[in-house]
């Protein structure tokens, strides 16, 4: 599981300046993060827009990270739509592309029962050999999921890990300590990173890395290194650096695209209903960069 140790920041949705997905434009935020030394991206998920895109949408998406970036870092394809067989579509998609694993978050819209969660993303699963990380995000899908599904989950050998993204970092250990060494737990509020490293996350997928993917990786470095004063004030810094982000008029989506645009990689704006960054953004940015590049 070594390769999903680390900083896999989740990858932004790409667009021309039409709106449309750009190929050339995913290469170039992907070679930038390459450059920056991440362990691997997380295409499609929250950050990449994927409740706004169409099923072919999301296949092109996925398709140009592949081609860009297999090889180059390990790849994991967040596949969860509304239904199980746009879903499955996607996780079949994404097996031919050669990704190195499979995401998804429960399913939407409906409050289901867990035997119908526990269907889903079984089905998914049981698409492809590839391996299969469960993805809980309460706070936007309205689904918590609880440690005695995961370990019903965890009986398959595919399942290989949980993205977390629930605010508790208990949620965290709890993971953890029903997984053990058998599986990764991935840390997602990027505001608590170094404390759900210290409670038992094994590496981070987040939506701002890509922002100050440096930042995230010296994070990193001070936990695996004990060095726990230096990460907490660090951590501090990050988070005046996201509430800063998600202060803005536009989405903080479209602030850290223009903090991108401004480093020299331009991947268009964000789509309705997220709201692109007004006029008064613009020397909030500013500032934005300078506390990135002073950190
Ligand atoms: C993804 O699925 O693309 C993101 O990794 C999700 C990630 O957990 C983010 N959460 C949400 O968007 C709700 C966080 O990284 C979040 O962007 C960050 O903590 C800032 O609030």
């Amino acid at each position: 599981l070594d390769k999903f140790h680390g900083i896999i920041p989740a990858f932004y949705a790409c667009y021309d300046d039409e709106g449309n997905i750009s190929e050339a434009r995913t290469k170039d935020l992907g070679q930038y993060l390459y450059e920056k030394g991440v362990q691997g991206v997380y295409v499609g998920g929250s950050s990449g827009e994927c409740i706004y895109h169409s099923l072919d949408e999301r296949k092109a998406a996925l398709s140009y990270a592949a081609k860009h970036l297999k090889g180059k870092m390990t790849l994991i394809a967040h596949v969860g739509a509304p239904s199980t067989r746009d879903s499955i579509a996607l996780a079949k998609h994404a097996a031919e592309l050669g990704y190195d694993a499979l995401s998804a978050i429960p399913p939407i819209y409906f409050k289901l029962p867990d035997s119908a969660v526990l269907k889903y993303w079984s089905e998914i699963i049981d698409a492809t050999p590839l391996d299969f990380i469960i993805y809980n995000i309460p706070q936007t899908t309205g689904y918590t999921l609880t440690t005695s599904l995961f370990e019903k989950l965890l009986e398959n050998k595919k399942v290989i890990g949980v993205k977390n993204s629930s605010m508790p970092t208990m949620d965290i250990e709890r993971f953890k300590k029903t997984g053990g060494d058998n599986v990764i737990v991935f840390n997602g509020p990027d505001e608590q990173f170094v404390a759900g490293r210290i409670m038992g996350a094994d590496a981070g997928i987040g939506g701002t890395y890509g922002a100050m993917p440096e930042l995230f990786l010296q994070a990193n470095r001070f936990v695996q290194e004990g060095k726990f004063q230096e990460a907490r004030l660090l951590q501090s810094e990050i988070n005046d650096i996201i509430i800063a982000l998600c202060s803005l008029n536009g989405s903080m989506y479209a602030g850290i695209k223009e903090v991108l645009r401004r480093r020299g990689v331009n991947i268009g704006s964000v789509r309705g209903p997220l709201e692109g960054i007004s006029s008064e953004d613009g020397g909030r940015i500013d500032n934005i960069i300078v506390m990135i590049d002073q950190t």
